[in-house]
């Protein structure tokens, strides 16, 4: 059966899921005291738990085109306190945003399932910390890192190079011991990538099918939208349904997005006009 599974919990994907997103920053909720915003990203998680997201992923460092870093420290008091939350909380999957060995132990231990990295579990002592620790991961390409990954991002052939990527990272959990069902993989739009790699990668998206592991999709709010539409980030929601829909119509068979309720919706209609051949 077509799913995923990290810490002993099972996320059916015989029909496609959607991921929340749930962003610890200073910034994302209002000021009110010590535990203000722990209460207010857990009471987003819940909205989008309704919304029918069957992930939560929680992010308490910026990885946004220019983004300055954000300690260890900083992230652990920002998300720690939100996952223990959904945890006790919701009957959800968790995963954690982090790209960080420390994080990502502290995550799981306060109730994460797996790792979301736009790393691709390439920092010291990542791969080890989520092999450990029985959690599962998804696996994102980015050529660069976010501080300047948007300045000149070059392939030859961006879709062989991103597959090759993930390859070689799905190896590299493999080796250490990972079952390749708690494996999920990512192209990374918008991590080092112009609008004619974006392009590229959503006309050939099929292609990842090779690579045996479910796909995950993040284009929600991005600027290709923008590009695409001319709207602003604040006017991107129906473009990001659009997307959604026909990232699942080829393949895709999980969305991460701010906009869960119209992404529920836009999935079904994606899963329901893929050829059923392709599985
Ligand atoms: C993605 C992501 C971001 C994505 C995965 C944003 C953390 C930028 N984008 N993780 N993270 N895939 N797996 O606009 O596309 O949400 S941050």
């Amino acid at each position: 059966m077509m799913g995923f599974t990290a810490r002993g919990r099972w996320l059916d994907l015989t029909t496609p899921a959607v991921m929340g997103i749930v962003n610890v920053t200073p910034d994302s909720f209002s000021d009110g005291g010590l535990f203000a915003l722990p209460d207010q990203a857990a009471a987003h998680a819940r909205q989008l738990f309704e919304q029918g997201a069957a992930i939560i992923d929680v992010g308490g460092e910026s990885t946004r085109p220019h983004a300055t870093p954000v300690s260890v420290d900083e992230q652990l008091s920002r998300v720690i306190p939100v996952i223990e939350r959904i945890h006790q909380q919701l009957d959800v999957m968790i995963s954690i945003d982090t790209s960080e060995p420390l994080v990502i132990e502290a995550a799981v231990r306060a109730g994460a399932h797996l790792v979301n990295d736009v790393r691709g579990l390439r920092r010291p002592g990542a791969l080890e910390a989520v092999a450990f620790s029985g959690a599962g991961v998804c696996l994102m390409h980015m050529q660069g890192e976010p501080d300047s990954m948007q300045q000149n991002p070059t392939y030859v052939d961006v879709v062989g190079e991103v597959i090759d990527y993930l390859a070689g990272r799905i190896e590299a959990c493999l080796a250490l011991g990972m079952d390749r069902k708690s494996l999920m993989i990512d192209p990374g739009f918008g991590f080092g990538k112009t609008l004619t790699h974006h392009e590229q990668l959503f006309y050939r998206l099929g292609e990842f099918a090779t690579l045996d592991c479910p796909l995950l999709v993040g284009v929600s709010r991005k600027s290709m939208l923008g590009a695409w539409t001319g709207r602003p980030v604040t006017q991107r929601l129906y473009p990001g349904v659009a997307a959604a829909a026909i990232a699942v119509s080829r393949g895709a068979k999980i969305i991460r997005t701010h906009d869960v309720a119209a992404t529920v919706d836009a999935v079904r209609v994606g899963a329901a006009l893929r050829d059923p051949l392709e599985g």
